[in-house]
């Protein structure tokens, strides 16, 4: 993590803030609104152009986005209910019939209007990405940004809205599975989408990018191909949401190129804590262009403040059940809590001379730039904020497309990035039966645009005057063109000269090396995670050849060990020696590893308290505290909803029963004493449940006074409780004071074991959970 730090921005602050009339909440203390940009004509030029062509950008602020939406924000609160078209409704439970118990009538306009939208409400699924959750907020640049040999950002690029610390400029972002329908789990294993709309006042830039740096394919022809052989089979469209199947394993086991990507894909990284908790990466190289028509190739990063961290897999198969919505649910509740979620935005930059200096090809989206080779460095930081008014609109009509960009960033040529910037563009066609998705709210930049695009199904805009066309001269050729000096997009001035080929370049031939450096930096917990995510996916293979060509084929060549250890686990005879392709290096590179990116916060982390009638008020209270000082949320847990009573005779109300939660949807429990509460929850199964189950997954647990009888009835191996008669034990995560008079000490144990996260080391094979 950078020394740009403002976490403290990421704690649950109570925002001051009044309510629109929308009921929405707005900042108290903005100045004016922003200038609406979109809107409104004072044109009498005749050239049909909304707003004026020479004050183009006006101001833009964080809030300018939300100002802009404001504007189609519809509240019916204390409304009455009218026609499509306004005419009052004096009742919409009954179709106009002839006579009582006659046949409707056709005539019944409210009947036939209220069934036709009802019938056309649904729009295609993105063919990718379906399932997706998106928050609102905005990006800022930091005042003082580490950019190592150069002074100044405008040296690497003219963005201006990357530039100045003062300019908060308003994002949308959208967070996604790639391989489920839209009603799909959120947990199950699979790449991330995290992509960005950036509403610029220099227009639009969508960084559309995943939380792995590298891509299953080279070139964009491969893609339907591999969406075809991941997405359900063909004959009965099984299985959902998965890749555990023989057409994606046949297709990725006759790809070589594919190797680097499985490794992540068989990691933690597909197995996403939540979306708060991701990196994101643009994958492709892309160009910053400064304002003397100088390019460098940079990198983009997204860097969470609360860390990058996993869910088990055994957890995320039984939250897809309990849960289907978590990390949705979760985006949500905390944006509703007031968190404000943070990632820093970071570059890695390559000079345009230095591009031949790597083993690899810079336009080649299967390999990352090592971060022990070029630095990652921080730039700026986005926050997330505020949460859409209405799904469909927002988050399902947020169309993103990777060739939105803005002056100072352009495009290389990696030839999956060159085939992106025609997909994108078209698939939105399909999505939208038509060419204006770009004039749907959540689509419109806050930037000015003026131009002779015209008409199509659901036009919004309504275009003045009569020339649509340039040159013109009764529009007296408005709107007109923008030099590059005055902010024109020019497009980087590349060299090119080849011939028309079809192949791959020779520079991209190798495989294997990244692969092995992923493999090398993991620690042996995340390297046995891997093993068995392998064991599960070709498990769920039919077809022998199929596991065996994955095994002999791709893993050996990254590493013969790794290739041994899951041809164990699926019936395969491990290969004897190491494939020929097997790279001869043992780098490492610590950045790869999830366990390097936990950063000391239990912020938005939640807890659950296990509690019956008769707990002790002091052990709830004393812990809860310093838990909700820290960041964290806490829920009580008990056997039924409703008042909970202390042994002093305090209350407190369930959040959860047994019956609505379970452990995997927390990040610890904790189980303060009182006889009473403890002498139930020994004889409820599901509280027994509850514990093991948390210790099966490797999370904190902590329980004070007899607390811990509970943690003893539930024999957690490898721990003694009778080590806590001594004072405050941490042991494997595990946080026990039997006495129950060293409170503070045990809820800072309980603090520290809660922020690593997941611990490890635990041997936790034999609890049954
Ligand atoms: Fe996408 N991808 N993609 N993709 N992609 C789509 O666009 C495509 C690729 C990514 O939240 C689609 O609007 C091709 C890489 C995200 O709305 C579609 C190729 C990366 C999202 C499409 C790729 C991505 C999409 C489906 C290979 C990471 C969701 C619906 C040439 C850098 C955006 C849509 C959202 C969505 C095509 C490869 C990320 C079909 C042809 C590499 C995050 O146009």
């Amino acid at each position: 993590m950078s020394e740009h730090d403002s976490n403290d921005d990421t704690e649950a602050e109570p925002s001051n803030a009044t309510e629109t009339e929308s009921g929405r909440e707005e900042p108290a203390d903005e100045s004016s609104p922003t200038e609406m940009t979109d809107g409104g004509s004072d044109d009498e030029t005749g050239s049909g152009q909304t707003g004026t062509s020479d004050d183009a950008g006006g101001e833009i602020d964080g809030e300018s986005k939300q100002d802009q939406l404001e504007e189609v924000r519809e509240n019916q609160e204390g409304e009455q209910l009218t026609s499509d078209h306004g005419v009052k409704i004096t009742d919409t439970d009954n179709s106009l019939k002839a006579g009582e118990r006659g046949p409707t009538i056709m005539e019944d306009f409210h009947f036939r209007e209220k069934m036709t939208q009802f019938d056309h409400e649904s729009i295609p699924e993105r063919v990718v990405h379906a399932r997706g959750t998106g928050a609102h907020g905005y990006y800022q640049p930091y005042e003082d940004p580490d950019l190592g040999e150069y002074d100044d950002i405008s040296e690497l690029t003219k963005a201006s809205f990357l530039q100045d610390s003062d300019q908060k400029t308003p994002v949308f972002t959208r967070f996604s599975t790639v391989v489920g329908s839209r009603g799909s789990a959120d947990t199950v294993r699979d790449v991330r989408g995290f992509a960005t709309k950036f509403y610029t006042e220099e227009g639009n830039w969508d960084l559309v990018g995943n939380n792995m740096p590298v891509f299953f394919i080279q070139d964009a022809m491969e893609f339907p191909d591999l969406v075809h052989a991941i997405k359900p089979e063909p004959d009965d469209a099984i299985p959902q949401a998965a890749s555990a199947h023989d057409t994606f394993w046949d297709f990725a086991s006759l790809k070589p190129e594919i190797t680097h990507m499985l490794m992540w894909l068989l990691s933690g990284r597909a197995l996403p804590r939540s979306f708060r908790m991701m990196q994101g990466f643009g994958v492709h190289t892309f160009r910053f262009v400064n304002d003397d028509g100088e390019s460098v190739f940079v990198k983009f990063h997204w860097e969470p403040k609360l860390g990058t961290n996993q869910l088990v897999w055994d957890e995320t198969q039984k939250i897809a059940g309990k849960n289907p919505d978590f990390n949705r649910e979760g985006l949500y509740e905390v944006i509703d809590e007031g968190y404000e979620l943070e990632w820093e935005f970071g570059v890695q930059i390559v000079e345009e001379d230095e591009a031949d200096r790597f083993d690899f090809d810079l336009l080649d989206p299967t390999k990352i730039i090592p971060e022990t080779e070029v630095p990652v460095r921080p730039i700026g930081k986005m926050v997330l904020n505020e949460r859409p008014d209405n799904f469909f609109a927002e988050v399902e009509q947020v169309a993103f497309h990777p060739g939105n960009v803005v002056p100072g960033i352009d495009f290389t040529n990696d030839p999956l990035l060159q085939g992106r910037l025609f997909s994108y563009q078209d698939t939105q066609l399909n999505r939208f039966n038509g060419a204006n998705w770009d004039e749907i709210p959540i689509n419109r930049p806050v930037a000015e645009r003026h131009n002779n695009q015209r008409a199509g199904f659901m036009r919004q805009e309504i275009n003045q005057g009569k020339a649509s066309y340039k040159p013109n001269s009764i529009g007296d050729d408005y709107p007109e063109e923008v030099p590059e000096e005055e902010g024109g997009y020019e497009h980087f001035a590349e060299k090119i000269d080849g011939q028309k080929i079809r192949n791959r370049s020779e520079s991209f031939e190798e495989h294997f090396s990244q692969a092995r450096l992923f493999w090398n930096s993991m620690t042996e917990t995340e390297k046995q995670n891997i093993v068995e995510a392998a064991h599960f996916e070709l498990g769920k293979v039919d077809r022998m050849e199929i596991r065996k060509r994955t095994v002999y084929d791709l893993f050996n060549n990254v590493d013969h060990e790794f290739a041994t250890r899951v041809a164990e686990g699926i019936g395969v005879e491990p290969p004897e020696e190491p494939g020929d392709e097997m790279p001869d290096h043992d780098d490492e590179d610590p950045s790869l590893s999830m366990v390097n990116r936990t950063p000391d916060t239990i912020e938005t982390r939640k807890v659950a308290v296990l509690v019956d009638d008769g707990y002790d008020a002091d052990h709830l209270e004393a812990i809860r505290s310093t838990l909700e000082d820290e960041g964290a949320r806490v829920e009580i847990v008990s056997k039924l909803l409703g008042d909970v009573e202390a042994a002093n005779g305090d209350t407190v109300d369930a959040d959860e029963s047994h019956g609505t939660t379970e452990s995997v949807l927390y990040d610890a429990v904790y189980v303060p004493g009182g006889e009473g509460s403890v002498d139930a929850l020994v004889e409820q199964g599901t509280a027994k449940h509850f514990v093991a189950e948390l210790f099966k997954h490797k999370k904190p647990i902590a329980a004070v006074g007899g607390g811990t009888e509970l943690l003893e009835a539930v024999e957690l191996p490898g721990i003694d409780v009778a080590n806590a008669k001594e004072g405050v034990v941490s042991e494997q995560g595990v946080v026990m004071e039997s006495d129950g008079d060293d409170l503070e000490a045990a809820a800072e144990a309980f603090v520290d074991a809660i922020a690593a996260h997941r611990h490890w080391d635990r041997d936790s094979k034999e609890v049954r959970a």
